[in-house]
């Protein structure tokens, strides 16, 4: 494959993703919506064997359960999405106050979810699905008129694809893999590429190099100079790509050297598993996002929606509660635009973001009247001013020890976390 030189202004040698114009929307955002959706859906999370036991997985049901090919692409034939609603998806994001959304283009088991001309194993081409219908398209339509970003995911990793098997033929498979690539670029303009399946568990000779990587991503930024990509198209996880992609767990500190955004499931699968009904509180995931945002990453929250292409309700319950939360008294400043203070330690009492000469203290424990909370700071500073979002109490400041202490003259504003927002001065 050849790819044209990047575009003018863009040095990908020296483009900072941390300071890059690039990347700017993706660090001001924070939040944003991941989809699991793929034949793997069909089955809804569950396989029945010929014998009547019946074997539970979602996205990797098909190498985790061992269902011959033939079989699972029996399944994908059945794949009819028909109540697949890119403006409910959207409008659930939008509530949600995420606004970027990632949906799997492809995943492990080489399905495309868009009518690629690489091969038929594709929604249009194998499935029961309305022929007319492009669901990617139709996500695209509906971010755009809604302002929200539209990303995918898309593995590396294949288990249908024959070529990519094999060493001596995975040139083949790589040249198919750019091509489609090449398609969603060009036919979706995704905003950015969630790579995934480098890591393939049944490589033999670890096919997938560093400069294979690099490579892939020097295509890519030929393709379209604005393309964000994660750090998961090559091998060297913390030089490839844009940033760093932790799995359903939270970095207890900012991140040295690279962005980074983590990825959680809302109950305990990425795919549609019906017999999941293990759901995380909209308190907890609220505060999730306070802590990454408090330590600088970005949090990108998973929906899988079923067979019939719906987001579980469950879902679309808390994904509103926590929006509920970020539109309240402006409470979302916390979140967008904010992140490591570079100023105070995270506190025990909850988390501490920045946004210029903002610091939002998000308070998960209130104390009790009269108690103060201390912030230890780690770089001088004056505070200017304290108010506490959505409530008019006053706040005392009095400098303490290594920091400050803040004494609310009141109760709570809000139960998942108050927002106390402090006026600050760094001292140069
Ligand atoms: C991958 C997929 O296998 C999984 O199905 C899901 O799509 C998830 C978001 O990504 O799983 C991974 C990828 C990387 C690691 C672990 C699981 N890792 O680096 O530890």
């Amino acid at each position: 494959p050849t790819a044209r030189e990047p575009g003018p202004g863009t040095d990908y040698a020296t483009d900072d993703p941390f300071t890059s114009a690039r990347t700017d929307w993706w660090r001001q955002d924070r939040f944003g919506m991941f989809i699991h959706f793929g034949a793997y859906s069909q089955l809804e999370g569950e396989y029945r064997r010929a014998d009547g036991t019946v074997c539970r997985d979602a996205e990797w049901i098909k190498r985790n359960c061992q269902i011959p090919m033939s079989e699972y692409e029996d399944a994908a034939q059945d794949f009819n999405p028909s109540s697949f609603d890119a403006k409910a998806v959207v409008k659930a994001a939008k509530d949600a106050g995420q606004r970027y959304i990632v949906i799997t283009s492809k995943h492990h088991d080489g399905y495309a979810m868009w009518p690629t001309k690489q091969n038929t194993w594709n929604l249009r081409d194998h499935s029961s699905f309305d022929q007319r219908r492009d669901i990617l398209a139709e996500l695209k339509s509906a971010a755009d008129a809604a302002g929200i970003k539209l990303g995918f995911y898309y593995s590396i990793w294949d288990w249908h694809d024959p070529d990519f098997a094999d060493p001596a033929t995975f040139p083949r498979y790589e040249k198919r893999m750019y091509a489609q690539l090449k398609e969603l670029v060009d036919s979706y303009h995704p905003a950015l590429l969630w790579f995934d399946g480098e890591w393939d568990a049944d490589n033999p000779t670890n096919r997938w190099s560093a400069q294979d990587g690099e490579r892939l991503q020097s295509y890519l930024h030929g393709l379209d100079p604005d393309l964000i990509t994660n750090n998961r198209v090559g091998k060297r996880r913390v030089v490839d790509g844009d940033y760093g992609t932790p799995e359903q767990e939270i970095p207890d500190a900012p991140v040295d050297g690279q962005l980074w955004e983590s990825c959680m499931t809302l109950n305990g699968h990425w795919g549609f598993a019906k017999y999941d009904q293990d759901w995380k509180s909209p308190t907890t995931l609220t505060r999730n996002l306070l802590d990454i945002a408090g330590r600088g990453g970005n949090y990108l929250l998973n929906v899988g929606p079923d067979k019939l292409g719906r987001v579980p309700q469950p879902s679309v319950d808390r994904l509103r509660e926590i929006g509920s939360w970020l539109r309240t008294s402006g409470q979302g400043r916390a979140v967008y635009g904010a992140g490591a203070t570079g100023l105070v330690d995270e506190p025990s009492w909850g988390a501490v973001s920045r946004s210029g000469d903002r610091l939002y203290a998000s308070v998960t424990s209130w104390p009790a009247a009269g108690q103060p909370l201390h912030l230890t700071a780690k770089a001088p500073f004056t505070v200017t001013g304290a108010r506490v979002l959505g409530s008019g109490q006053r706040v005392e400041v009095a400098k303490a020890g290594d920091g400050f202490d803040l004494t609310p003259s009141g109760g709570p504003a809000d139960d998942i976390a108050s927002v106390i927002e402090l006026t600050v001065k760094p001292v140069p």
